[in-house]
């Protein structure tokens, strides 16, 4: 059965038009942009909660397996193209909307972005979970409702400055608050030991309560009436605790300590790197993990009555470490509130878990001091030295008294401050252990759980990342969109990405090259009017546009990057007439935030703007040579650079990306990559540039240049023995030379920038010393390809043709069999 809501461009006038005067209170004959927004999300809005109320109503019935998916991070960005793309009536709304006087696009570019999260990890999510609703799977997404997103990005004098991001500020249409689904979350006090019914049991006496209230935000999928929910929860004051403050006859202080409540879920923790003991972020995670395990619980006792069963009907899906308290407070209801055996709650918590690291290196890992823990989660303390000591117990059997091997794996670490480590907790209770890429899969086996793995291989996994198609080109660049379904003969390959393989056979065809041209020309300019109206630079369309955007760590190498550009800036500057010719003009393009208190990154930002300002301003090189800093990049902005971008680079130093996603969507964008072998890079050459099929794979093994992408650098295997070596080998003389301009104030700030250039110079742990030639190479060979448009084209055309495989669809089919266990449930028609 259809909704009650009609699709023609009529009637969404109309509902767009009662929005306005009833929703917006604006009068339905003058509003302007910003409110014809607002009406027209309420009217989408309307007809995602009827699809979800269906899909919720279907998934009750049918009583499937679900999937939870667990994240303290979603990083969504803008709904309203995403939605009315995924329903199907994006030109419905279009028609209406001119009928009104207003441009679709215009209206869309008024919506901020939902930022709930701070890069890789976080908008993988996102993209898993369009996957998820797309593909018909009973799945929920779980995270935190935070007031503030991830900080702003303001560039003052080329320096990094953040502002708050207060991003509910005018009202979020897309999300619903369910008052009556709330629930109490517990913290501090103290555990006593009480015997009920004759047996010893353990009650926790909370100190502080909260209580946390749902806030349902739909995702619809594509080509489907299925509607899934992403729950996100926010603190609100409990009623419960709060008679007794105010009875104390403290008025004032009794609404201000109420007011505390809610600063739990105000701030998203901006740094993605290593986790820092505080007490806060702490609340965060139980905060989440323990409101979404009483709604799960609930849903489940709503259908069940036997836990035994709870297994064959929940998948919990862990997204990094972030939610593993979620193992521990499953083990704790079952034992202290349902009254479980020990033994029955632990079988049933130990079928429950999936775990996906995105770390690479034990120091990235979470551990939490035993002293923050134990004051703030006392019983969960005390649950999890039991299960460390059954585990170890146990292990001791296996392995006998290798006591090194005992204290690695222990849950507990016996350091100066004492620990648990939430990864060792994972792999232990978790039946799945995914790594996000096959090298990071094989690092997990090799290195980071070599001793977890050599006891139960059978639970690690690969779970290659993939991002989705219908954000990535539906969505951002809707004229490659076109074209694909014009020389595809179809749309199917929006649900069905590997139909774009049938792109191959046409990779050498005029006409599709010319209009493969025209559609990457639009999106250049689209990229270059926002470069010249945030930055007033001008740039030739004629460039080569060359993008690195990503999150700023010294790993991902824009330093790299930028040492490169002030190179390819001091050839120009020695050229003559007839040398400066023949160079391929480039439109250098960086993008990134630091963690606010990374200074390396900020240096690195600042340097980066400093050269820009140097270079942008030279008249000698004109054209030739453009560097951008884009402030403030996040999703809406990465919609706009990636359909834009020639060439994409990511230079990462081997075996410090886990996987990398950026890359994937440039692959889509029809763009060349330049980088190093490293995470999903090294699959993306298997299933693109590695292969021999036919005249269109060359290679030019002398420069390891695969026909569709740039490759430089040390592979994994070589970077030990390059970093054992250390500072002895060579300081090439191109980089001695980028770094002397540096250090000699070419770019002014010498003494600030000081340390980046020792930091080459010196143990250059990084290895930007040792892959600078071959990086330079990679960049010559860039060159020379995108002076042969044809070929450039051809190029072009095969990497979107070779992206299928790195579609979220891909990843979440895999999760759903291989580790969830779920099946598709797909709300009918005739229903
Ligand atoms: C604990 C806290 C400080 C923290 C918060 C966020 C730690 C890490 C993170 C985020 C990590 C992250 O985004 N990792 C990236 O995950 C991507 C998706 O799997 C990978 O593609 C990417 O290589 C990895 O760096």
């Amino acid at each position: 059965m259809d909704g009650f809501l009609k699709n023609d461009p009529i009637s969404l006038q109309k509902d767009i038009l009662y929005h306005v005067e009833y929703t917006v209170a604006r009068s339905r004959f003058s509003f302007d942009d910003f409110e014809a927004y607002q009406a027209l999300a309420h009217s989408v809005r309307d007809r995602l909660i009827e699809r979800s109320h269906d899909t919720q109503l279907y998934f009750k019935r049918k009583d499937p397996k679900r999937a939870y998916f667990l994240s303290l991070e979603f990083l969504m960005g803008r709904s309203l193209s995403n939605s009315v793309i995924n329903l199907g009536i994006r030109d419905q709304y279009a028609d209406a909307l001119s009928q009104l006087g207003f441009e679709f696009e215009v209206l869309a570019e008024q919506e901020g972005d939902a930022a709930l999260g701070n890069g890789g990890l976080a908008r993988l999510s996102a993209c898993q979970m369009d996957s998820m609703a797309t593909l018909d799977y009973p799945a929920w997404g779980y995270g935190l409702r935070y007031q503030y997103g991830l900080f702003r990005q303001v560039i003052l004098d080329g320096f990094q400055h953040e502002q708050p991001d207060f991003w509910l500020n005018f009202g979020n249409p897309w999300e619903t608050e369910r008052v009556h689904v709330t629930y109490p979350v517990k913290f501090y006090g103290t555990v006593e030991e009480e015997i009920l019914n004759g047996q010893k049991c353990n009650a926790w006496n909370p100190g502080e309560v909260v209580e946390a209230v749902a806030y349902d935000n739909p995702i619809p999928g594509y080509g489907t009436r299925n509607t899934i929910t992403l729950r996100l929860w926010a603190g609100k004051p409990s009623d419960q605790r709060d008679m007794e403050a105010f009875n104390t006859g403290d008025y004032i202080n009794a609404v201000v300590s109420r007011q505390k409540a809610e600063n739990i879920s105000s701030v998203l923790y901006p740094d993605d790197r290593s986790y820092q003991g505080k007490e806060l972020r702490l609340k965060q995670q139980y905060f989440f993990v323990s409101a979404s395990m009483q709604d799960i619980i609930r849903r489940f006792k709503d259908a069940h009555s036997n836990f035994d069963e709870f297994p064959e009907k929940v998948a919990l899906q862990l997204n990094d470490t972030h939610p593993s308290l979620a193992i521990v407070e499953v083990m704790r209801v079952l034992v202290d509130e349902e009254h479980l055996d020990w033994n029955k709650a632990w079988d049933i918590v130990c079928k429950l878990f999936s775990f996906t690291i995105h770390a690479v290196i034990a120091e990235g890992l979470e551990k939490i001091p035993v002293d923050l823990l134990g004051s703030l989660l006392p019983r969960h303390l005390q649950i999890i030295y039991d299960i460390n000591f059954n585990f170890v117990e146990e292990l001791k059997k296996r392995i006998g008294l290798d006591y090194d091997r005992l204290s690695r794996m222990s849950i507990v670490e016996e350091a100066a401050v004492k620990s648990i480590r939430m990864a060792n907790l994972s792999v232990v209770c978790s039946h799945t252990v995914n790594g996000v890429s096959k090298v990071h899969s094989e690092l997990l086996r090799t290195k980071l759980f070599k001793d977890f793995y050599e006891l139960w291989p059978e639970k690690f996994q690969c779970k290659t990342n993939g991002v989705t198609q219908r954000r990535w080109i539906v969505v951002s660049n809707p004229s490659l969109c076109a074209l694909l379904s014009k020389w595809l003969g179809t749309e199917a390959w929006i649900r069905n990405v590997d139909l774009l393989t049938g792109l191959r056979e046409y990779a050498e065809d005029a006409d599709l090259q010319q209009e493969w041209m025209m559609v990457k020309k639009v999106n250049k300019m689209r990229l270059a009017e926002y470069i010249e109206a945030m930055s007033g630079v001008k740039v030739s369309l004629d460039a080569m546009f060359d993008v690195q955007t990503k999150r700023i760590h010294e790993y991902k190498r824009q330093l790299l990057n930028i040492l490169g550009i002030i190179h390819r800036y001091d050839c120009i500057k020695n050229m003559d007439k007839s040398q400066r010719s023949k160079v391929v003009p480039r439109v250098c393009i960086i993008g990134g935030k630091a963690a606010p208190g990374y200074e390396v990154a900020k240096k690195i930002i600042k340097l980066c703007n400093a050269v820009a300002e140097k270079i942008n301003n030279d008249t000698d090189v004109g054209d030739l040579l453009k560097l951008v800093f884009i402030p403030d990049y996040n999703v809406s902005l990465a919609e706009v650079v990636i359909p834009g971008a020639d060439l994409s680079q990511h230079l990462s130093t081997a075996g410090h990306e886990a996987s990398g996603t950026g890359s994937m969507k440039f692959l889509m964008n029809g763009c060349l990559l330049l980088a190093t072998e490293d995470g999903s890079t090294v699959e993306i050459i298997e299933e693109i540039g590695g292969r021999e099929s036919g005249k269109c794979y060359l290679r030019d093994n002398s420069l390891r240049i695969c026909f569709l992408q740039f490759l430089f650098g040390a592979k994994i295997h070589e970077v030990p023995e390059l970093r054992e070596k250390g500072p002895a080998h060579k300081l090439p003389l191109q980089c001695a030379r980028v770094l002397g301009l540096i250090r000699d104030g070419h770019f002014g700030f010498e003494d600030y920038f000081q340390s980046l250039c020792d930091s080459v110079e010196g143990d250059d742990f990084y290895l930007l010393c040792s892959d600078f030639g071959s990086y330079l190479e990679a960049q010559a060979a860039a060159d020379k390809a995108f002076a042969d448009p044809k070929k450039w084209t051809q190029m072009s055309i095969l990497s979107t043709a070779g992206s299928g495989r790195f579609s979220s669809d891909r990843t979440i089919r895999d999760y759903a069999e291989k580790s969830w266990g779920i099946e598709p449930c797909r709300f009918p028609s005739e229903f």
